[in-house]
């Protein structure tokens, strides 16, 4: 079975728009290019972004649509999906574009793997970077423009939500996902039960009323050592090794619809480190039966 892989090669909702770098990196790396030949995986096509509005959130909505449309695309085609981003604000274009394909079928769950929130708002965030906000937008709150992608409506209800390997987070966000009850597992938690366990504990979680969940992954998540090169590292995370070890427990599941790997900086890499953690997670992914 074939993986189709959609580029999102923007950077601008980053800290450093470099992670818009990530897919085309990974798209030449050597394992990448054994995986396409071996027909595993397809780029289905590699999107850029969009500069043509002075506001940033504008531009992010084009760029979310577009991926949003092509993503429901693949979905009504029966076909499996990985989106490589880029910055995780590329989430509100994939996360809808599921939402589009689904929503008459029944609600989504997802599982967000990543060492922050992501779940500001326009009013919480310290930084205004709208990479810290995707979460939040999927959920219903922040800029409209980035509500309403495809479908002026929430796409995920937050008791189909599950955070997994937080470790660095503001009170603005927190307070948001608290008041929402939504399930966060956070790294301290994944450290002492096991990243596997954990999983399949959120999987069991995001799958008990929905028709299907996704998994998106921001490589932050992972520890430093495996991951070093991303916008904002933050040491004490998920070795890769227990990270391959748990999505090789699911990537079978026929209710996981897709996937989505964000957040690598090759400007910021250490000897390829954060590329190979790259492929070798989008390989597992891909390894299906
Ligand atoms: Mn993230």
């Amino acid at each position: 079975m074939t993986t189709y892989l959609i580029g999102c090669a923007s950077g601008i909702a980053g800290a450093d728009a470099h992670s818009g770098e990530g897919p085309s990196v990974v798209r030449e790396s050597p394992a990448m290019l054994t995986l396409e030949k071996n027909g595993k995986v397809q780029w289905h096509t590699m999107l850029s972004p969009f500069t043509s509005h002075k506001r940033k959130d504008e531009n992010i909505r084009l760029l979310c649509l577009q991926l949003a449309k092509h993503v429901s695309e693949l979905i009504r085609g029966k076909k499996s999906f990985c989106v490589v981003g880029g910055d995780h604000s590329c989430a509100i274009g994939t996360w809808s574009g599921v939402y589009d394909a689904m929503h008459d079928k029944g609600d989504l769950g997802l599982i967000w793997i990543d060492a922050h929130m992501d779940s500001h708002t326009p009013e919480t965030t310290p930084s205004g970077n709208i990479h810290g906000m995707p979460l939040a937008c999927l959920l219903g709150f922040g800029y409209p423009t980035l509500t309403t992608v495809l479908h002026d409506t929430p796409k995920i209800k937050p008791e189909n939500l599950c955070l997994i390997g937080v470790r660095s987070f503001e009170e603005g966000e927190a307070s948001l996902l608290k008041r929402l009850n939504v399930k966060v597992y956070m790294m301290e938690e994944v450290l002492a039960r096991g990243f596997g366990t954990v999983l399949q504990e959120a999987v069991a979680h995001v799958s008990k009323n929905t028709v299907s969940y996704g998994v998106t992954i921001d490589v932050d998540a992972l520890d430093p050592q495996d991951a070093p090169g991303v916008d904002v590292p933050e040491p004490g995370g998920i070795r890769l090794i227990d990270m391959i070890a748990g999505l090789k427990k699911i990537v079978n599941d026929k209710k996981l619809i897709g996937t989505e790997v964000v957040e690598f900086d090759p400007s910021r890499d250490k000897d390829r480190v954060t590329e190979k953690s790259m492929t070798d997670i989008i390989a597992e992914i891909v390894m299906k039966s």
